[in-house]
């Protein structure tokens, strides 16, 4: 029954015959994916599609399987159609995060792949915004675990699946805390969560990303302008400051030396703004050593301050009584959930963003432009700096 409802709800570009190109439905499978693929994608405890979880023979996992063995265009002398891209969108359970999987969603043209550390928060999330159903699938990531992490990449590869595009959302923020917490491998959770997290991440994924044959191909970090101090709000005490990162470079695990980047006293809202700075900095380093090579975009971008999200639910009642109003009032800086998911989107897929190496801003008109990064957070040689101690840190080096 599931197998003739997803031969009827296949897209056309799904059943092309392609006389080059990987197509499967040569060999023995059942539109272009084989039988033991649909058991293990049903099998995979990380995997949830939106039908319920770990229902045997569902739809989903076909169409994903076929957009694997789908060329990106289709061959000479057909009708050039593009298939439909994957993007990961981790953190798409709430706020910006998925305000992006819904703008994507609603072209057609994405399987958005909701990574997401609470299934439940993240299927009702969708379903709030009316994302439709074979326009997205749940999978298991909490970054604050490199297991996780590492778990999660291992699934979306065991899935078949081409990865076209990856968008580094998630995140905390603890700006009340006193004392800092720690990540299951004990890194301090908001640097550990945002950028170490993500760090793993984006490296288990390059492959994925370098092999796929999508015409464009995109992976995005998001920053902020609290980490750049060559702006009012990056001003804003505690300032970002990675210093000569000493913390780091000790493990940030707060035993014989610091929870923070820069060796300093704990601050959560430092640890955030940090954070963010290693966001940035790490795609600049990115682009430096990939995109040349694999043609990927690397980009990050300040969406506008979404001051209505789930990212101030630690700060105290009044704060978030009052930041919106001024945010919206007296910076002008407010910008709603739905329209900073349409300049993430924008990122992610307008073909005229697709400049690597940038960090993108938008003005009061939503017109996007290339911004300036402070010095610390365009600083090349800290970049380096951060890449190689994270990867120590993450096990990859
Ligand atoms: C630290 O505080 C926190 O300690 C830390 O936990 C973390 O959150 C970190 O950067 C994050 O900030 C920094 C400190 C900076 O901020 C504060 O003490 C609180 C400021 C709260 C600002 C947001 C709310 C502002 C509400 C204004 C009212 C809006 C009403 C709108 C009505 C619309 C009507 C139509 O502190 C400083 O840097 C001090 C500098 C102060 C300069 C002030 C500039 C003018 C801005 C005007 C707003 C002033 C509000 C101050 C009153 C805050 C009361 C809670
Ligand atoms: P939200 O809190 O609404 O969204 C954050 C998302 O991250 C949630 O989906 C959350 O999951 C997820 N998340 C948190 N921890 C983990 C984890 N360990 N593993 C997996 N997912 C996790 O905040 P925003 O939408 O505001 O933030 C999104 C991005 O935008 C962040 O990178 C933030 O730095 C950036 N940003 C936000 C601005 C703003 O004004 N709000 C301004 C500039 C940048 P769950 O739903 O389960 O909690
Ligand atoms: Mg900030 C002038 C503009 C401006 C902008 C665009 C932001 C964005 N903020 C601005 C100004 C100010 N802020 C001023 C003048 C103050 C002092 C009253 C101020 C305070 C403030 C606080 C306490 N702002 C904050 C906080 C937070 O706790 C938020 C934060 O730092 O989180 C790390 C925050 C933010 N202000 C912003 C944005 C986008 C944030 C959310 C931070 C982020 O997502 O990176």
């Amino acid at each position: 029954m599931a197998l003739q409802a997803a031969a009827t709800l296949l897209p056309s570009a799904a059943i092309t015959i392609h006389k080059e190109g990987r197509s499967s439905l040569k060999e023995s499978t059942f539109f272009g994916v084989s039988r033991s693929e649909i058991y293990r994608a049903d099998f995979n405890p990380l995997f949830v599609n939106n039908q319920g979880f770990n229902r045997r023979l569902q739809i989903r996992p076909i169409r994903a399987q076929t957009a694997a063995t789908t060329p990106a265009i289709s061959s000479p002398g057909a009708k050039k159609t593009l298939r439909k891209g994957n993007v990961i969108i981790t953190g798409a359970s709430s706020g910006l995060g998925l305000a992006t999987a819904k703008a994507l969603a609603e072209t057609g043209k994405w399987n958005v792949i909701m990574a997401c550390r609470n299934f439940l928060k993240a299927e009702r999330a969708a379903k709030s915004v009316g994302i439709s159903k074979e326009n997205y699938s749940i999978m298991h990531l909490d970054l604050s675990s490199l297991e996780s992490v590492r778990q999660f990449a291992d699934a979306f590869k065991r899935s078949g699946r081409p990865l076209d595009a990856l968008v580094c959302n998630a995140a905390i923020y603890l700006p009340t805390a006193k004392e800092p917490t720690f990540t299951a491998e004990g890194f301090e959770l908001s640097v550990g969560t945002n950028h170490l997290g993500h760090f793993l991440l984006s490296r288990l994924l390059l492959d994925d990303m370098k092999n796929s044959d999508y015409p464009y191909k995109r992976f995005i970090i998001v920053g902020s302008i609290t980490g750049n101090t060559n702006t009012l709000a990056g001003n804003v005490p505690p300032k970002a400051n990675l210093g000569d990162l000493r913390g780091l470079a000790g493990g940030l695990n707060a035993l014989n030396n610091s929870a923070m980047i820069d060796g300093g006293e704990f601050d959560g809202a430092k640890a955030y703004k940090d954070s963010k700075v290693c966001n940035m900095l790490t795609m600049q380093e990115f682009h430096k050593r990939f995109h040349e090579e694999t043609g990927i975009t690397f980009a990050s971008l300040y969406p506008g301050c979404i001051a209505t999200t789930g990212l101030f639910r630690e700060h105290i009642p009044l704060f978030r009584l009052l930041f919106p109003p001024f945010q919206k009032y007296i910076t002008k800086g407010y910008v709603s959930e739905e329209e900073a998911g349409k300049r993430l989107a924008q990122v992610v897929s307008d073909p005229s963003l697709s400049k690597s190496g940038v960090y993108w801003s938008w003005n009061t008109n939503s017109a996007s432009f290339e911004n300036q990064l402070s010095q610390e957070a365009s600083d090349a040689e800290k970049a380096r700096k951060l890449w190689e101690i994270s990867e120590k840190l993450v096990g990859l080096a």
